[in-house]
């Protein structure tokens, strides 16, 4: 026998003993890095052919590779011969089938999704119909249509995200008001939630991209008292019974007469006082509205002899902000499940 030969069988019976005794996952690896790893006794081994003749160099490497072979096939056994005695002993263990289950972890609707879904549910049971629209417009929506020319400041008040010269991402959801109205013959009354984006520089109250609600409702004899009634109900809806609504002056190019809408502070009743939600007011600002402008009715190809309707447009997280009492507009999109599961 070879020097080679014998240091190969020593190597083999010392591997299948140190196999034997390996009895787990761990041992079975300190075993292969032993004899197979970097400088286990294998290499030892091949190290040891530069000192060998030229001519016996092959066959004494293809000895080694044969006992390495075998050695991998050996440890491979091992290997499944433990897996399969731990999952015997897996199996073996009893289990109580009457124990309690840990309670599954289930979602809710994100807060700003249910106040979507309650003011819609509020406007159909009036007869609303909910629609939805691109959050891509082109500007002859979003501002020719509503009464915005392409020289009126108005459009520098919606600092708007511009993807063309003429298409821009939509910075509120009037432009509903124009598709539903192109579309329909009146009489209309929808509510249009959405997505708007703004570079509005984000802070408590701002967000670049919000969601408002748009309301429409055009027929004839339609008058600011319908939009009152409207609107209160819709804030005791959302906020509870004694809400009080107030319209105070302001201008939108696309309603005459405009107002911005303030409901009391669902948190001081309208005190005032000392509270840091309403700051003191007693008043929470919503959102804007007003009667559709004739010049928008025209654009549409209605006749404002004839026919008149309200818009209103509120910011949902606004919304949110206020029923919620929550002071800072940017924990609705934090994705912090601890902070979103709380609010109903
Ligand atoms: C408008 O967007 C008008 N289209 C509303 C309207 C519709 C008036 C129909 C008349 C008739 P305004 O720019 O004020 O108006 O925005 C309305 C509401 O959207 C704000 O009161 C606020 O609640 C919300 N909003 C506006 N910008 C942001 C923002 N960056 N982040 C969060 N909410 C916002």
């Amino acid at each position: 026998m070879s020097e080679l030969a014998a240091q190969l069988a020593d190597l083999q019976s010392r591997f299948a003993a140190a196999v034997a005794g390996a009895g787990d996952e761990r041992a079975l690896d300190a075993v292969r890095v032993d004899f197979l790893g970097r400088s286990g006794a294998v290499t030892l081994l091949r190290r040891g052919i530069g000192q060998l003749p030229a001519e016996e160099r092959p066959t004494a490497g293809k000895e080694i590779n044969d006992v390495v072979e075998r050695l991998e096939a050996q440890l491979q056994d091992a290997q499944g011969a433990l897996e399969s005695r731990a999952f015997d002993a897996d199996l073996s263990r009893t289990i109580d089938v009457t124990f309690p289950a840990p309670d599954a972890a289930v979602g809710t609707i994100h807060p700003i999704r249910r106040i979507i879904e309650d003011v819609c549910s509020y406007f159909e049971r009036m007869g609303f119909a909910v629609v939805l629209g691109p959050e891509v417009e082109p500007d002859q929506y979003n501002f020719d249509a509503l009464n915005i020319p392409a020289d009126h400041p108005a459009r520098e008040g919606f600092d708007s995200f511009w993807i063309t010269d003429t298409l821009l991402l939509r910075p509120h959801t009037s432009p509903m008001q124009i598709r539903t109205m192109e579309q329909h013959a009146p009489p209309i009354a929808v509510v249009a939630p959405g997505r708007c984006y703004r570079r509005d520089a984000v802070d408590a109250r701002h967000l670049f991209q919000f969601n408002q609600i748009e309301g429409l409702l055009v027929a004839e004899g339609i008058h600011f008292g319908h939009l009152k009634g409207a609107l209160t109900g819709m804030c005791r809806e959302l906020f509870g019974d004694d809400q009080q609504v107030r319209f105070r002056p302001s201008f939108f190019p696309f309603t005459e007469p405009s107002a911005e809408v303030d409901t009391t502070c669902p948190k001081c009743r309208g005190l005032g006082d000392a509270c840091n939600m309403c700051g003191g007011s007693g008043w929470i600002e919503l959102g804007g509205a007003g009667m559709v402008h004739p010049n928008v009715l025209r654009n549409v190809g209605y006749d404002p002899d004839v026919v008149s309707g309200w818009a209103f447009g509120f910011g949902i997280e606004r919304l949110g902000l206020t029923r919620y009492e929550i002071d800072d507009i940017r924990r609705f999109v934090e994705s912090d499940p601890d902070f979103l599961m709380q609010l109903h």
